[in-house]
């Protein structure tokens, strides 16, 4: 892996709060783009944060400093993305579903739609349901992203399906999920259209989701 990369991923599994911004800054320096630094070097430092707090050498108080150095990162990545290419897409209401406070992946997911032209509508985490589909119905959108990280709480999914359904809405909405716990087998299983593993592949399975219905 190219070296400033590396010192990314080393200061999030070091949790150095102090030194991010300044490794971030010097891979986009470097001409690496904002995507690569935050799926090269971002994602994996926290994948390995991830890795250790399930092994049991790092606790709670590890993942909320982790989630600390990602925030500070990320401020200096959004800095440099585009948002004069925003908005010509059409809305997306992303969100983190009821019961789950994980928002880094959520936002990285809007910072890369907003690049990508679209005009994303962030309700934030711990999202009921029912918050989502009154946002829908009151945008306009067609398109829901969630973002489900914590398996007990996977039934937030089917609650959305479920709500525009009730709405009569599911069939004019086309909704994508991503997050630790998600897999299309859940996909599937769920009857939302499409699983996201990345970010990046979120654009791209919007961007075919509107070509679908247009
Ligand atoms: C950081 C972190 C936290 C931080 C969150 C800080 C924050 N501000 O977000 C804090 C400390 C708060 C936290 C709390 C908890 N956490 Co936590 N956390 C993590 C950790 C280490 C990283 C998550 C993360 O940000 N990853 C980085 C981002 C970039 O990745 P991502 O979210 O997966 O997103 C990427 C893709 O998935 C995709 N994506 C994401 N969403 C979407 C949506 C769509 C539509 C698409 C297409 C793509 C997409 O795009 C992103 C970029 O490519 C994970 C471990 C892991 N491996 O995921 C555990 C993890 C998710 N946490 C876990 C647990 C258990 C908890 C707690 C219950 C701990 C506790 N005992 O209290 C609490 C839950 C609180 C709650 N009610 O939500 C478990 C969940 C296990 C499970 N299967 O249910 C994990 C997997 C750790 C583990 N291995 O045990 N956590």
């Amino acid at each position: 892996m190219n070296e400033l990369l590396a010192a990314v991923v080393t200061a999030i599994d070091e949790m150095d709060l102090d030194g991010i911004e300044e490794r971030v800054q010097a891979c986009l320096d470097s001409g690496i783009s904002p995507e690569e630094i935050i799926e090269q070097g971002i994602s994996r430092g926290l994948d390995i944060v991830g890795q250790k707090f399930e092994e049991g050498e790092y606790f709670l108080g590890e993942l909320v400093m982790a989630g600390e150095v990602v925030k500070t990162g990320m401020t200096r990545v959004s800095a440099v993305m585009d948002p004069a290419k925003a908005k010509q897409k059409g809305k997306v209401v992303i969100a983190t579903v009821e019961g789950d406070i994980h928002e880094i992946g959520k936002n990285i997911l809007g910072m890369i739609l907003s690049t990508a032209g679209w005009e994303v509508i962030d309700l934030g985490v711990n999202v009921p349901a029912a918050t989502i589909i009154e946002t829908v119905k009151s945008s306009g959108s067609q398109f829901i992203g969630l973002s489900v990280l914590l398996t007990t709480m996977i039934g937030e999914i089917k609650k959305v399906v479920d709500g525009l359904t009730e709405a009569g809405l599911r069939e004019q909405v086309r909704i994508a999920i991503g997050g630790a716990c998600c897999s299309q087998d859940l996909a599937d299983r769920m009857a939302v259209d499409a699983y996201g593993e990345t970010a990046v592949e979120g654009t791209r399975i919007f961007d075919r989701f509107k070509e679908a219905l247009s």
